[in-house]
């Protein structure tokens, strides 16, 4: 809604807000078999893995394992699917795109359950899934489906007798990895650039969260994407995803998630057939405060970053320097704040922050908060599990973090927020750019001058003025350093989904006049 009364069509705006949005009741998981070639097949081992709800440790449903031999049946699909002659191969960039249109009217008919789907299977409070994930994932899917006809190469003047020209042309087979954290914007992501430049697709779900990819299967069928366009392989990473990685069949392998995978992958995509690779691996990223921030502005978007999606974010805010003048408001008021987070069951409207993904991650994320205490942090709230609440973990600050700190250095993926105090601009730079993840970093200052300079020696693929999290489908996302190899979203990301190809044409000069 724009404001001063009026819509975004510059229609009057009712005085009832709208109502919001509701979980559906589900009663059975209907997509729980691994899709290939538009249909729903068993695994070949006859083996199944459950998947849980965070929230209440109950199983949802048994989803059929796609092992090694599963994942060769579904990149013989994307092959044949994405061969010279066939109708995906023949299909004019237009139709491309009003398919991907029409996936995202299909996720728009189906959002209030997709988003239900979503938060049984990751614990994320429902109001998120439904205005972040799935806004998130619809838009993206407009945004790469308006560039499927203007994927364009260009003319290169050589010399007279030479016409040379670019055409962008699919890589193949694309392979996808995906975490836990955003599971089906993750996927959409993957997907979308994917599809929009004419390739087909083999990914895998995370194996505890696998059920809006699956559902997603159906709706690509509905749609009318053509067989084989794009396979989904729920299973585990070590044999599902180390198959993807190292097949000799599939082109490409964009992958996300921790640091250690992401150089397994790179060493099963050279060690195979020197696969393309696009990797996107989390961050330690830092948030800088200056003392002509609007604070109480700061202090908000900095425990957004922080606390988001229960610290699960590979964007997440775990650095946050403040300068030494508002150190003190700027710490009274973050504990403040995160003591009035409704933490709770995720289906309830009120509840802004839910369980962590598993027990694995909560026994980390735990054990890094003991660290902080015996390294000499200062525990300011939080630290310990909501009682009586499965794998909730209360909003958690730490102060007085020093650099060399756990807390300060490895990737936490929980609900921890490390303060820390910085004297001068210069030091501070130095200090946040000491790391070698470089995903993303934000500033606050109300200096245009000091906003300039701050982001332009920050080492990370995004920076962040005066905002957090701020993410959109047109700008590209990736990492610096370690946090990763390639861009994904906005135009950037078509790159790494399309081969250019040079051709080069000798021109007679006998028929010249
Ligand atoms: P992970 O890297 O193990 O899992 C991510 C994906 O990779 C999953 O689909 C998994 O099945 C697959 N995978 C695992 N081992 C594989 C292998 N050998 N070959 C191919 N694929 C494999 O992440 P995790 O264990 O779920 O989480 C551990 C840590 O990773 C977290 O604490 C966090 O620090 C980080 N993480 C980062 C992101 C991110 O968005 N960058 C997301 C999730 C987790
Ligand atoms: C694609 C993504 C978004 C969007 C909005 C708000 C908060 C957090 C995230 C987010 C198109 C349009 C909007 C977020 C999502 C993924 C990661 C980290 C943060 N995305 N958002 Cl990995």
């Amino acid at each position: 809604m724009a404001q001063n009364g009026t819509t975004e069509n510059g229609l009057p705006q009712s005085p009832i807000p709208p109502p919001l949005p509701q979980p559906c009741k589900i009663s059975e998981i209907k997509y729980t078999k691994i899709f290939i070639n538009n249909e729903w097949h068993s695994s070949l081992k006859g083996k199944t893995f459950p998947t849980f709800n965070p929230a209440t440790g109950v199983k949802i449903c048994e989803i059929e394992e796609a092992d090694k031999a599963d994942i060769d049946k579904a990149v013989e699909a994307a092959k044949a699917a994405g061969k010279r002659g066939s109708s995906w191969r023949r299909m004019d960039v237009s139709s491309r795109g009003r398919l991907l249109h029409k996936l995202a009217d299909l996720m728009e008919r189906d959002r209030s359950l997709l988003a239900t789907m979503e938060t049984m299977d990751t614990g994320k409070p429902f109001l998120q899934s439904f205005f972040v994930d799935l806004d998130g994932s619809i838009k993206t899917l407009r945004y790469y489906a308006g560039w499927a006809d203007k994927v364009h190469g260009k003319t290169m003047p050589v010399d007279d007798n030479f016409m040379c020209f670019t055409k962008h042309e699919p890589v193949g087979v694309c392979g996808a990895i995906i975490p836990w954290n955003f599971p089906l914007l993750m996927f959409v992501w993957k997907v979308a650039p994917a599809l929009c430049c004419g390739n087909t697709v083999v990914i895998k779900p995370a194996e505890q969260t696998p059920l809006t990819a699956l559902y997603t299967g159906a709706l690509l069928k509905e749609a009318g994407f053509p067989p084989g366009v794009v396979n989904i392989v729920p299973g585990f990473g070590p044999t599902a995803g180390a198959a993807i990685a190292s097949h000799m069949g599939i082109d490409k392998v964009a992958f996300t998630g921790s640091m250690e995978v992401g150089q397994l992958i790179k060493e099963a995509a050279a060690k195979s057939n020197l696969k393309r690779v696009t990797l996107e691996l989390g961050g330690k990223n830092p948030c800088i405060v200056f003392a002509d921030a609007d604070l109480p502005l700061a202090v908000q978007e900095a425990q957004k970053g922080a606390f988001y999606n229960q610290g699960q974010c590979c964007t997440a805010a775990s650095r946050v320097f403040v300068e030494e003048s508002i150190y003190d408001d700027f710490l009274r008021l973050s504990i403040e704040s995160a003591k009035k987070i409704t933490v709770g069951d995720p289906m309830d409207p009120c509840t802004s922050h839910g369980p962590q993904i598993d027990r694995q991650q909560f026994d980390t994320i735990l054990e890094l908060v003991e660290s902080g205490k015996k390294e000499g942090a200062r525990l300011e709230c939080g630290g310990y599990a909501v009682q009586d609440k499965a794998l909730i973990i209360q909003p958690t600050i730490f102060s007085d973090v020093k650099d060399h700190m756990r807390l300060a250095t490895e990737e936490i993926f929980g609900p921890v927020q490390c303060i820390m105090k910085f004297k001068s601009q210069e030091e501070v730079i130095e200090r946040a750019n000491n790391t070698h993840y470089g995903l993303a970093a934000a500033v606050f200052t109300r200096s245009v001058e000091r906003a300039m300079r701050v982001s332009s020696e920050l080492e990370a693929g995004t920076v962040w003025v005066n905002c957090y999290n701020a993410l959109h489908a047109q700008a590209p996302f990736g990492g610096f350093k370690m946090s990763g190899n390639g861009r994904e979203l906005g135009e950037y990301a078509l790159a790494e989904y399309s081969e250019v190809k040079a051709i080069t044409i000798k021109l007679n000069d006998q028929l010249t006049v």
